[in-house]
């Protein structure tokens, strides 16, 4: 009878040396060690033996068992060695190749932020300098030093939010203009002033045509000889410049502001072309945003001698501008984080806007 195992032995153990992959393998591990393989039935013939041949047997056949499974898993692990090696030598991976896909026409710039680009070079252009301002004001700078006293109707009219917070025993605010910018400004520094100032802003208001954070550009410029012309013919350069047409013709409307005096609404010549908007020509007036002439009240607020000062302001919508310039229909849209929304109307970043590279760099928008 050992004679017999050790013939089964070197049979087993010959076929595990002979596998050369590891389902071959797999297939002689249980022919052998399986429910009904050779070895396991071995082991089933020591129930029927007497007890001096279970004795004698029983340790032969255990060891047999032993020596099989750990040829099985020695084996396993050559295999399993040749075939990483095999996989490694196959499967390489060039880290120093360029990737598939470059990233630099991954992102996309938001058109609000690539718009706020675009003011700001049209306006460096013509020699303004771009003011910032905190979102959180105070009611002295959003309101009373713009000529909007408490309980004024155009307090109301602002729709605030306010916070818990106090300053003086007043509660701050979310900004509803970047007025307050202006003030700051000419508080910190002294005249001429020429700047804009674009930013966030907030107002409790939603619809269709209104969130309830909104981007705004105002523009202020004191000096001692500043007239309404100026107001006009920098309005009509950065119009033109703004929609990449040769000319913008506008006009001003009368209305009223706290802040200016006197204050007219600005619109702009345009026409409809199927649903496209034609800017410069055509019988059409679109409204573009506000202007006028800076309230003295405001100017002394600020610390200015309003003796030897005057000043224009304007203020326009950037959301608005933006849709305007590129066709966006829904202003929602603009706030909803939506990757397809932005990959359609995005910006790549790459077309960093400059007058000299064409401002919108509408060839490369394409892509
Ligand atoms: C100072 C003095 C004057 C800023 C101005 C407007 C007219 C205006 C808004 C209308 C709705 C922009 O489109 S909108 O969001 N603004 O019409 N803003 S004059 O006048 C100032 C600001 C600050 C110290």
């Amino acid at each position: 009878m050992q004679d017999e195992t050790g013939a089964v032995e070197t049979r087993i153990m010959d076929a595990i040396a002979a596998a050369t992959d590891l389902s071959a393998l797999e297939d002689v591990r249980v022919a052998a060690l399986g429910k009904k393989g050779e070895v396991s039935a071995l082991l089933k013939t020591l129930g029927g033996m007497d007890a001096d041949d279970r004795q004698r047997l029983g340790p032969v056949f255990n060891q047999l068992k032993i020596r099989v499974t750990e040829a099985v898993q020695s084996r396993r692990a050559t295999l399993e060695a040749e075939d990483m090696s095999r996989r490694l030598a196959s499967e390489t991976l060039d880290m120093t190749l360029p990737v598939d896909t470059d990233p630099q026409f991954e992102g996309r710039i938001h058109p609000v932020s690539q718009t706020m680009e675009e003011l700001s070079a049209i306006f460096a252009s013509m020699g303004f300098d771009v003011a910032e301002g905190p979102d959180i004001e105070s009611g002295f700078y959003n309101f009373t030093a713009l000529n909007i006293p408490e309980a004024h109707p155009a307090r109301q009219m602002h729709d605030t939010f306010y916070l818990t917070a106090e300053e003086d025993g007043e509660p701050l605010l979310l900004r509803t203009h970047t007025s307050p910018v202006q003030v700051r400004t000419m508080q910190a520094g002294d005249p001429p002033f020429r700047f804009i100032a674009p930013g966030r802003t907030y107002r409790c208001d939603s619809d269709q045509t209104h969130t309830p954070m909104f981007h705004q550009i105002e523009g202020l410029v004191v000096d001692e000889a500043t007239h309404m012309g100026h107001l006009k013919h920098t309005l009509e350069a950065f119009l033109t410049a703004f929609f990449e047409v040769d000319n913008v013709a506008i006009r001003f409307r009368p209305s009223y502001f706290p802040f200016t005096e006197p204050s007219m609404e600005v619109d702009m010549r345009c026409h409809r072309d199927g649903d496209k908007l034609v800017v410069g020509s055509g019988d059409d007036w679109m409204e573009i945003g506000g202007s006028g002439m800076v309230n003295p009240h405001v100017l002394t607020h600020a610390g200015i001698d309003v003796e030897k000062y005057q000043g224009f302001a304007f203020g326009m919508g950037i959301d608005r501008l933006a849709m305007l310039k590129y066709g966006m229909p829904d202003l929602r849209a603009f706030f909803g984080a939506d990757l397809r929304w932005l990959k359609h109307y995005g910006f790549l970043p790459i077309d960093v806007p400059g007058l000299a590279g064409g401002l919108s760099n509408k060839s490369l928008a394409a892509k």
